[in-house]
Order: C-alpha cells, then structure tokens, then sequence
C-alpha cells in the first residue's frame, strides 16, 4: 500500500472510508490522521509477527526492559521515516490537499514520563529495533500521562493530560494475554510432604491488561514490542464493595507520578511498581514456558533490565514465582534470580533514593515482603561472617532497616551488573556513593554513557541541517552516527560554513514565529538563542541563569551605551506539583520576563521566555533553533543530561560545569569548542565533607551578586510582595546548598566570551560544526550496543 504514491493514495480513501464511515468530502484532519496511523500499523502488522516468529524459533537470548516510565511524544513522522515511506505518504497527501504536518499536530504526545530517564527508556527502544536487537519495553499504560502545564500569571499550574481522549491508533489490546495480580490479603506456610509451602490467601486481585505497541526499527524489518499494562478490575470480584475496589483498581494506572526524584511515598505508587513488576514477568515466562520445559535455564535466554529502582520489585517477585511455582530450592532459584536481573541507577540524589515504611509495604505485598525478609537476612549473615559485630556496617548495608525498605540495597545484591549513565556519576557511585557495594561486588559495576536516539532528535527535527549533512558526507550516517566526523573536513570551507549558519537562522525564525504565537513577544532571529530546557529542580540551577539574566539588565540600565551580543534566553520546564521552590523559580523566570521585555530602554538586546508546557514535541522543535546549550548543574548532581547530547549533534554549543555526561562532551571537542566554568565534582564534594563555604562572603564581595540578590526581595519586582523571598533565603539563610553564588563570577565571565565570540560568525560555525561532527558519540546505538555485549549478552538478529 506504500509501494507508490497512487496505490497509498487508493488504500487511504478507501481505508478513510471503512474507518471512519464518511466520504472524503465530509472528512476531518483527525479521520485522516486515524486513517493513516492505522494504515501504518497494519503495515507494520506483518514485520511484527515475522519478528516475533522468528524470536519464538531462534532461542536466543531476548532483554526485556522494565521501566515505569516512557516519554515517546509522537510516533507518526518517526515510523514513516524508519519504515522508508515517509516521501510516498507526504506527497500522497499533499496531492489530496491533506498537509502532513498538520496531521502531526494532532497526535497528542505520548508522555508517559516526567523526564531523562522515560527519554531515555524511548531512545533505547528505537535503538534495539534498529540494531535488530531482541529487546523489548515493559511499561504501565497510564491512563494520564505527564500533567498539562499553564503558565497563569506567572505561576504554574497544572491540569491533567489527555492523550488517551480519541484513542491510541498504534495500541492494540490482547484481554487474552491478561494476568492477575494479587495485592494485601495473608500468607499461610504449610508443611507439604517435607517442604515448607506458602499460600497467599485472601488476595485482592487486580487484572493487568496488555496493550502492545509496536516499535519500529530504522531501515529494517525489526518490530519490537512496548507492552503498556493497564489495571482493571478481575472478572469476579469477591469484595462486597465492588465500586470501591473498581476506583482502587483503576487507580493504579490512572496517573504518572509527577515524581522527578521528589518523594511521595504514597501507597500508590508501590501498586504500581508491583503490578508492572509481576505483570510482566508472569507475561515472560508465559512465552518462556511455550519454548521450554524448565525455568533452571532462564538467566541463559532471559534477561530482565530495571530501570532505576522503580522496577525492582522484579528480584523478588522471580524469587517467588521460581520457589512457590516452580518448586526450586532458595540457592537455585538466587542463582537464576541475581543472573537475570541487571540495573541502572539514574542519581546520586538522597532524596530520590527510594525507600518504602515496613508498615506499609507488608500489608500490600506479604508474600514479598516475607522474601524480601529472608534476602536481608542471608545478606546480613554474609556480612556478619565477614566482620563479625560491626553492626554498624550491617545497619548501614542493610536491605530492610529502621523500620525501612531499601530499595537500591535490594537492586545491588540481588542483580549481577550495576551501571551509572556517565563516568563521572559511575565513578562517584564507585568511589562514594555505593562504595561498600562497590568494595563486597566490584565486578559488578560499570559504566554506561547514555545516549540519544539521533534519527529523532536531528533527521527527524532538523531536516535542513540532516539534507546538509547527507550532501556533504552521504546517507550512511543515519545508520552509523560515528560517520558525522566526516564533517570535521568542512571546518575551513566558507560556503559550507555559510550554508549552516544559514539553517540555523531560518531554524531560529521558525522558533521565533512560534514563540510570538505563544508568548505575544517578538524576538529577532539573528540574536543568541540561549537555552535551557529540562526539570526544574535546584541542582539544575535555573536560578544562576535568572540571576545573570537579572545583572545583564542591570547593566544595561545602568550604562545605556553597554554593549551586549543581543541575546534570547528561552526557558521551558516542568516542577513538580509539590515541589515548593521549583515552582518560585518559575515565577521568578517569569518576573523577569515580564520586566525585561516590556523595558523600551533594553529593547532587541535581551530577552527572555518562558515557553510553557515542555515536553517532547516542544523540544524538537527547540533544539536545532537553539546557539547556546545551558547545562549548568552544580558539578556531582546530573548523573548524565541528554538535553545535552540533543543541542550538540544540532549544532548548539555548551556552556557547562563539568558534569555527568558534559564531561565525556568536553573531552571530544576540547577546550575551544566548548564553555566550561565553575567548581569541579571534586571541588564540590570537598565542601560538602569539609565546609569551608560561606555563601554571605560572595554575596558581601560581589556587588553584582548583591544587587541582584537583594533585587528578590527589595520591591525591584513590583506586586511581588514575599513571593522570593524563599529564593533569598535558600542563597543566604541556608547558605546555598548548591553553590549558585559561587559560580556566579565564572559564570557570568564564560557568558561574556560567548557574547564576544558570537560576533565572530565563521569561528562560531566552525565550534558548531566540531560539536555536529563529535555528537555521534552519543548516539543511543553505541549505548545500547554497549548494553547488550557487555551486560545483556543479546545478538542481532538476521
Ligand atoms: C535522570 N533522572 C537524570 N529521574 O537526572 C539525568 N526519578 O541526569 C539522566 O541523564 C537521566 O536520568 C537518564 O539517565 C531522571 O530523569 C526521573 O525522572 C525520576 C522519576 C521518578 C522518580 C525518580
């Protein structure tokens, strides 16, 4: 149907028709897109069973992929282009006057994630298809995905997402693939013929339902499968309230945490986790058991990734399905167990750490808990053997402690690789973070430098850069990243040089355009693009950008003639619903806005925007109109960033601390082709151990520190009236935890050298273009190929 554009133009009105029962005539822009959407995965159809047949024959070993959390956006334009049809589908509408992009605006995003980590989950499922790896994604089907985000005088607010309202054409549903999971209720050991027996009696049984979505590979005849579980209530129920039990169970995926490392620890969220958790497992060895007669083998077909500790609740949900079902003795079952489970942490953040109240999780999940129990126990006999009495040591090791669960300690001894997502995170996890882990399994641990699925973030939203490129240097880069250092060959050639700046200008006024549409403020396409987009959160430090934002209008009031490189800074971010001071820093952001742009004297050469509601789409449309990447994380706290990776391979540049993933960024471009200030990891960690910082000194020394600072709370904001005052005081009362006064000098400097710099457009382009030609580094391929030689053991498929 795809082969030429009169036989897609044939299938489509006929298919328009079937579907939608109307003519063409009478037909919306949203039939069309149903139509389409349900054209290509009958499409796919045929792939995915081959696919899928062929796994079932072949025996290899498959990874499945636990996360509670994926961030796709939207699919349509993504399998055109992976599928080859992409051209045929696009000029086939056209010549039925139906314009493709349109389309795409109506497909909501898919954003059943809060940030990197649900990105990332996404990248690597294109990856896997791509590579034609046997990998596929669990997740929870939430019915709400990320909240929808208003920006109402200033402030955030927050209203639920929708993305479910008109259906999901890529889903298919499979009721007979559901399985029950069992929830509260008792647990009853018994002797049976020697051996102790468990019965869990009296379960709440909830039903998780499958939806498959199909993932397809670039350039190949690879279909994965995501499966998004939903919660619904068992046939039977035996409850006498049934309406409750109805509300209860669909609660469990009614909604995404709006989480982002800020802990809730509501009841909830645990249902989920073990739902995903036992839901998916019973699904695996459902398939494994068609294809083998014992689970004593599983580790050597089967292998379970967690992604973070959300998921891993796996370990002993394993455990119990292989001692309570299967019959096996504890050793036998740990030794499959702990060589199927493999995880990756995403912080060193405490606060995010995950850790459930012992009230609360042994009535939930008894049976569990009572495995989760004798783990402990075995771990700690482990460590007293090897230092009899120092309970302290064992306290601090422990799985359950203080009346708690620790999750991480469960993920660290029950699984047999441990990966941090950037160096430097993995080797504050060695060195610091899990040390005594590091020091009891040392061969368990390694790095996995995360990356990015490219074809999205530059062929798919860069398309004037992407034809540029495959000019120059051929098509073979959409395959193999690594080829972009082809590109270095162009750093002295004018007209090229040229041709980029051009694209990049007509990207920025495409940018502009939207953000007049959005914001009512007209920005000048040939300024600095300055951007920064992700969570908002206090390490990300936001904050430093407002508060030099704040000093540039300073000077600009104070010395009429400063001359300043005209500037954008363009903010796009999420706080979570309960996360107090993220959310004033929005409304500072704002504030600032407000005063900036409104100012006749400040004019072209600042401004500032908030653009709202941040979310994948958004930024694909943000990342190749941006000149200068912010990643300005106090050095330690971002474990990795793959904004980052996404402005460098579209030409922006950064100016950064030498953090998570920035770190690996600026050993590929050096130096020159990139801005780093402020403390090193090493730096900071040392003031956390050692004080030794007193933010009040910056604050008394710097008068431009001073000025700014003092500006939160001096009535410079008219109708503010205490509304920062929390910002005030979190730089100065609690002496500013994450060095925003400190960096301010360095940073403030680096930015000014941008300014200069900029004015150079030749020496400019050529930074941009070594940034494009060493970006492939971060493509999610070499990530994901990293994955399965050294931690998963998968092969590619033929
Ligand atoms: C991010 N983590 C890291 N967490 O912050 C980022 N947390 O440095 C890294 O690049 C990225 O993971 C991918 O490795 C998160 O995004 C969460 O979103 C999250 C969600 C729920 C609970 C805790």
């Amino acid at each position: 149907m795809f082969s030429t554009k009169e036989k897609f133009k044939h299938t489509f009105l006929k298919r328009l028709e079937m579907l939608c029962g109307k003519s063409f005539s009478e037909s919306t822009p949203r039939d069309h897109y149903q139509t389409i959407g349900h054209m290509i995965r009958e499409y796919v159809s045929n792939d995915w069973i081959t696919t899928n047949e062929h796994y079932l024959a072949t025996k290899g070993k498959q990874v499945y992929y636990l996360s509670i959390e994926y961030l796709l956006g939207k699919l349509l334009r993504q399998n055109l282009m992976n599928l080859g049809v992409e051209e045929i589908v696009e000029e086939g509408l056209q010549e039925l006057g139906i314009d493709l992009v349109e389309l795409e605006e109506i497909e909501p995003d898919a954003g059943l994630g809060n940030g990197g980590l649900g990105r990332l989950a996404a990248c690597f499922l294109d990856s896997l298809a791509s590579l034609n790896l046997p990998g596929h994604g669990h997740g929870i089907r939430y019915k709400h995905g990320l909240f929808e985000q208003k920006i109402v005088d200033g402030y955030q607010v927050e209203l639920p997402e929708q993305w479910l309202r008109s259906g999901n054409v890529w889903e298919v549903r499979k009721t007979d693939l559901a399985v029950s999971i069992p929830f509260w209720g008792k647990v009853e050991s018994r002797n049976e013929n020697g051996r102790l027996v468990f019965h869990h009696l009296n379960a709440e049984t909830v039903t998780a339902v499958p939806y498959d979505v199909p993932v397809v590979g670039y350039n190949t005849k690879t279909v994965n499968t995501l499966r998004l579980w939903n919660a619904e209530p068992a046939q039977f129920p035996f409850n006498k309230d049934v309406l409750k039990y109805k509300r209860e169970t669909e609660a469990i995926s009614e909604f995404l945490y709006p989480d982002d490392t800020h802990d809730e620890g509501k009841i909830l969220r645990l249902k989920q986790q073990y739902f995903l958790v036992s839901a998916c497992i019973q699904s695996i060895l459902r398939a494994y058991r068609k294809q083998h007669t014992s689970l004593e083998q599983l580790h050597e077909y089967i292998c379970i990734h967690i992604n973070d500790t959300h998921p891993v609740l796996a370990i002993p949900e394993l455990m119990r399905i292989l001692i309570d079902e299967e019959k096996l003795e504890w050793d036998q079952a740990w030794h499959i167990t702990t060589n199927t489970i493999s995880y990756t942490n995403h912080t060193t953040l405490s606060e995010a750490l995950e850790k459930w109240p012992v009230h609360i999780f042994q009535p939930l999940l008894p049976r569990i808990y009572m495995i989760i129990e004798e783990i402990n126990e075995r771990f700690c006999r482990r460590l007293w053997d090897e230092t009899p009495g120092d309970w302290e040591r064992i306290g601090k090791l422990a799985i359950i402690a203080d009346h708690y669960v620790k999750m991480a300690h469960l993920a660290l001894v029950g699984s047999f690789s441990i990966n941090g997502v950037a160096r430097l995170h993995t080797e504050i996890l060695k060195e610091r973070e899990m040390r005594p882990f590091f020091q009891l399994f040392p061969d368990k641990f390694n790095n996995k430098t995360n990356g990015i699925a490219y074809r999205r973030w530059l062929l798919k939203a860069n398309p004037a850069l992407s034809n540029l490129i495959t000019d120059a240097i051929g098509p073979s880069w959409t395959q193999s990243a690594h080829e972009l250092k082809q590109l270095l060959k162009y750093q002295h050639d004018q007209p090229f040089l040229r041709q980029l700046k051009k694209i990049k200008t007509d990207n920025k006024q495409k940018l502009a355009d939207l953000i007049f549409k959005q914001n009512g403020v007209a920005v000048d396409a040939n300024a600095i693009f300055d951007v920064q987009i992700k969570r908002l959160h206090a390490y990300k430090r936001q904050l430093l950008n407002v508060l030099h934002i704040m000093y540039l209008y300073n000077r600009i009031k104070e010395d009429s003639s400063y001359e300043l490189t005209p500037r954008v800074f363009i903010f796009g971010a999420k706080a979570s619903p309960g996360y107090y001071y993220a959310k004033k820093i929005i409304k500072l952001i704002n504030t600032v806005a407000e005063k900036v742009n409104n100012d006749l004297q400040v004019g072209d050469k600042l401004k500032v925007i908030f653009l709202e509601n941040y979310r994948v789409s958004l930024a694909e449309k943000i990342f190749p109109a941006a000149d200068v990447s912010e990643q300005i994380s106090t050095a330690s706290k971002e474990a990795s960033g793959t904004g980052n990776m996404k402005f460098m391979i579209n030409g922006a540049l950064t100016i950064g601390t030498l953090d998570g993933a920035n770190v690996e960024i600026h050993e590929l471009v050096g130096d020159d082709n990139m801005f780093l200030f402020g403390l090193t990891a090493e730096e900071v960690l040392h003031y956390y151990r050692h004080g030794g910082y007193e933010s009040v000194e910056y604050y008394h020394l710097d008068q431009r520190i001073r000025e700014v600072v003092d500006q939160l709370v001096n009535g410079f904001f008219p109708d503010t009236y205490n509304e920062f005052e929390p910002i005030f005081d979190s730089l100065l009362g609690e002496n500013d935890q994450y060095f925003v006064l400190k960096d301010f000098a360095s940073y403030t400097n680096t930015q000014e050298k941008i300014g200069e710099i900029y004015q150079d457009s030749v020496k400019w382009q050529q930074k941009s273009l070594v940034n494009i030609a060493h970006a492939g580094y971060f493509s999610s391929d070499r990530t994901i190929r990293e994955y399965a030689n050294d931690i998963w053991g998968i092969h590619p498929l033929r």
